[in-house]
């Protein structure tokens, strides 16, 4: 094969996520989720804003599923708002919070775009964090009770499952650095979310397989980090490899062969016992092996060891001394990698794409991956014709689809790649501000325009070869 050809079953997405781009926040019963409380609390997101509108997709989810099909993506990846479907957490299924996913779910079936469902991305139903959250175990079976809701409700026609996204996000940018909701800066509470949100996963996938045909393929996607040591020195490889523990090691650990690394729990132990760690847990976890792997991957970190802790400013905003994601590694320094970056002032390096995709061929042998999100910020606008140029964006999306490839020729077994995001919608705690978009969307009017680099994913779609980067879209 070509070294631009992607085999005929490829799929070719994009994704988003429920409050990133639903609105309708009050609507059918739904309650707010941990990220309505954060993002209304002053000061926690950019200028104030908020998902309450967003780009409504609620109501205009029929005009998003025809945009994709008009592009001729054959898949969408989206996730599902817990409390529109269980507005306490817990307890019945409120069905025209569900209607809404099916209604969704069958426009897609009917323009032959495949949906995959992530369960949970980034929103707690409030009273669950009133209850605790994520460092409590009881977070984890509430979960898998939705689960199973929402498998029953949509798993006969949906195939792709996906738990959580990012648990890493969840647990220490929620509960570690408190720059996610619900806000809370607890390294010992990061490091127990952490655990939960795997027995979580592990619990869901039974629930999901106890009612959903055998056919249908459960997964993770983590924001599993490209960590890279700043020097050979070997002080600069200790600081990478802890890293790596702490961003992928606590998830892939217990997920991929049943247990923490240990040399994780040892570089904690002066903060935690990990005494909430049951063994029953583990072998729970163990027991729902994955059917696939999903991936997001925007930038690859560089760090290095901070010789007597003396640390200036890091490159991820975080002094040593200051609330850090990373529990136990303040004496670690992240560092700018050189070269372009993107809005979000994340450098670009599409090798890290290829170096993720081929360690878990590694390390998981003959588990199918997905590339669940990759994209980019940009500061898009209009021109005098109404049309959104943004070449960055194709460069961007070209040179990572370049490094799939690669990696599938290299023995990957990369089965689809969704582009992050199908809409520019609520980037979280930057509001609207970062636009990650392959179709615009003018804020004041929710008018959809579909960016150059929408037309030149959609050639590469429908022709299953990447154009050039030049090409004419
Ligand atoms: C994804 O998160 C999300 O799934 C998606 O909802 C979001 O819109 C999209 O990417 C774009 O941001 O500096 O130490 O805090 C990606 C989140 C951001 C996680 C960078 C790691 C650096 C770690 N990643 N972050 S730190």
């Amino acid at each position: 094969m070509s070294d631009s050809v992607f085999p005929p079953a490829f799929l070719w997405g994009s994704a988003t996520s429920a409050y990133q781009i639903e609105g309708a926040v009050r609507e059918g019963g739904r309650t707010p989720s941990i990220w309505d409380t954060f993002s209304h609390t002053p000061g926690k997101t950019a200028g104030g804003e908020t998902g309450d509108i967003a780009v409504d997709h609620f109501h205009r989810y029929r005009e998003d599923v025809a945009l994709m099909a008009d592009l001729g993506l054959n898949a969408y990846r989206f996730s599902v708002s817990w409390s529109r479907v269980q507005p306490t957490g817990r307890g019945p299924a409120v069905q025209v919070g569900l209607d809404f996913y099916r209604r969704l779910v069958d426009e897609l079936l009917a323009k032959g775009i495949r949906p995959a469902v992530t369960l949970y991305h980034w929103d707690l139903p409030q009273e669950l964090e009133d209850a605790g959250g994520w460092p409590e175990r009881d977070t984890a079976l509430r979960f898998a009770e939705y689960a199973s809701v929402v498998g029953e409700a949509l798993g006969d026609r949906v195939e792709h499952w996906i738990t959580l996204n990012e648990p890493w996000c969840s647990a220490f940018l929620g509960y570690g650095s408190g720059v996610h909701a619900p806000g809370r800066t607890d390294p010992v509470a990061s490091l127990r979310a952490a655990h939960h949100l795997n027995l979580a996963h592990g619990l869901a996938a039974t629930a999901l397989r106890a009612v959903m045909p055998a056919r249908n393929e459960i997964a993770i996607s983590l924001n599993s980090s490209v960590v890279r040591p700043l020097s050979q020195d070997p002080a600069d490889l200790a600081a990478a490899r802890r890293i790596d523990d702490l961003a992928n090691g606590v998830f892939h650990g217990p997920l991929l062969h049943g247990s923490y690394p240990s040399s994780l729990i040892d570089a904690t132990s002066p903060i935690t016992d990990w005494s909430y760690v049951r063994d029953a847990d583990l072998r729970i976890i163990k027991a729902a092996p994955l059917d696939a792997l999903g991936l997001n991957y925007y930038t690859p970190a560089l760090v290095s060891a901070a010789p007597d802790r003396v640390a200036g400013p890091r490159a991820d905003g975080h002094g040593a001394s200051e609330h850090s994601p990373w529990p136990g590694a303040d004496d670690v320094l992240f560092h700018q990698t050189p070269g372009e970056r993107t809005e979000m002032g994340w450098s670009i390096d599409p090798t890290g794409l290829y170096d993720l995709l081929m360690r878990y061929t590694r390390e998981a042998p003959g588990l199918p991956l997905y590339v669940t999100e990759n994209g980019a910020a940009y500061d898009d606008k209009p021109d005098a014709e109404g049309r959104v140029h943004d070449p960055e964006r194709i460069a961007y999306l070209h040179g990572h689809l370049a490094e799939v490839r690669r990696a599938l020729t290299d023995g990957a077994d990369v089965r689809g790649y969704y582009l992050w995001s199908l809409l520019d919608n609520f980037e979280w705690a930057y509001g609207y501000g970062k636009r990650f978009g392959a179709v615009y969307v003018d804020y004041a009017t929710l008018e959809r325009t579909p960016k150059s680099s929408a037309r030149w994913y959609a050639r590469a779609a429908r022709t299953g070869v990447l154009p050039p980067v030049t090409a004419e879209v």
